[in-house]
């Protein structure tokens, strides 16, 4: 006869199956918690990631990067409401979200608290911090939540746009005058290792890699992806005509891949301890942003209020 199986071997079986948990379906409560913690940090990353652009919307060089960069923070700014929808469908509200954001509960990605110094460091974001943003996201479409999966989808197809974005601005800089592209070099210079700090600590250093892997809400691990990155990047850095500030990045030829040199893993838990270069800052922006939105959400809840008492009314 066979074994009687228990909910959490059912699960198990299910996410082998590769196939999708809904919010109605029955899951561990670990997983949920696990989903929450790392869906509304995405969803924060998005919302504090549009405060480095923001600071160069009304400085950007010409109309048309202008419009590109708009357009760029305010795809973001739909990314995080996407995430945040999907985190509320795991039984949390946004305001939960939101406080536990506020008073340094719920992390955010470390690359935001870094400032943006000239005009080339927004070009270096959109190669850097959205090409690894990408690398990232392109293998959570396959995780194995149903509600993040499908943010994930539409999320990559408008972060590909942003890639190029960023990379444009680099290439026109680097084909301009040297200080143009001394300034790039200085902005790569700046971004490279945070950048690859973007994907968490090394593999044996990463509580939560494990269990995630094992229920595949992470595809890949925190080690692989970044080696994905800098794969992809080198090429890249080559064409633009710039070097990416590591003496130690080499080509090998038997692991197929580039190695690269140790990551400052004392900067990345000082950023995430609040110390970093901007954090503070961030924090106070976005408090007073949800302040000063107050009314408007009020606006929201009292026209629903007047529609619904119309339909009563209509009813009755
Ligand atoms: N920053 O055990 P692990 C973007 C924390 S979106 C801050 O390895 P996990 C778009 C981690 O939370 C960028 N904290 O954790 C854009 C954990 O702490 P906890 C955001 C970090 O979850 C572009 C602890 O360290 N993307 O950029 C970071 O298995 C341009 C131990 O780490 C996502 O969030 C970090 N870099 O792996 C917007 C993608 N790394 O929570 C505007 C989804 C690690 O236990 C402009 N998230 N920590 O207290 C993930 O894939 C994963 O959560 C990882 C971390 C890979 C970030």
């Amino acid at each position: 006869m066979d074994a009687i199986k228990s909910f959490e071997d059912i699960f198990q079986q299910r996410i082998d199956d590769e196939q999708k948990i809904e919010a109605r379906d029955w899951m561990p409560d670990a997983y949920r918690k696990s989903l929450i913690r790392q869906i509304s940090q995405h969803a924060h990353s998005e919302i504090v990631g549009m405060l480095p652009e923001g600071n160069w919307i009304s400085r950007a060089p010409s109309l048309k990067r202008k419009l590109a960069l708009l357009a760029k923070i305010q795809d973001e700014a739909g990314h995080g409401l996407y995430l945040y929808s999907a985190t509320e469908t795991l039984n949390i509200s946004r305001e939960e979200l939101i406080e536990q954001l506020h008073s340094g509960k719920a992390k955010y990605s470390s690359i935001f608290n870094y400032p943006t110094l000239t005009w080339a460091d927004i070009g270096a974001i959109g190669w850097l911090v959205d090409g690894a943003a990408i690398m990232n996201q392109v293998a959570l479409c396959r995780t194995s939540y149903g509600p993040y999966a499908r943010a994930m989808v539409r999320i990559c197809k408008e972060e590909s746009f942003h890639q190029r974005q960023g990379y444009d601005i680099l290439l026109t800089m680097c084909r301009g005058s040297k200080e143009q592209k001394d300034m790039v070099q200085d902005a790569v210079n700046r971004w490279w290792w945070p950048s690859l700090m973007m994907f968490g600590p090394n593999d044996d250093a990463s509580p939560n890699s494990t269990q995630s892997l094992k229920w595949k809400i992470k595809r890949l691990s925190n080690d692989e992806l970044r080696q994905r990155f800098v794969d992809m990047t080198v090429p890249q850095a080559e064409i633009l005509g710039i070097k990416l500030p590591d003496p130690l990045l080499s080509y090998n030829v038997e692991r197929g891949h580039y190695d690269f040199g140790p990551i400052d893993w004392d900067e990345f838990y000082q950023v995430l301890a609040g110390n970093g270069p901007c954090n503070k800052e961030r924090m106070v922006a976005r408090i007073k942003a949800h302040k000063e939105g107050a009314w408007v959400r009020e606006a929201a809840m009292a026209y629903a209020e007047k529609q619904k008492q119309k339909r009563v009314k209509t009813v009755a």
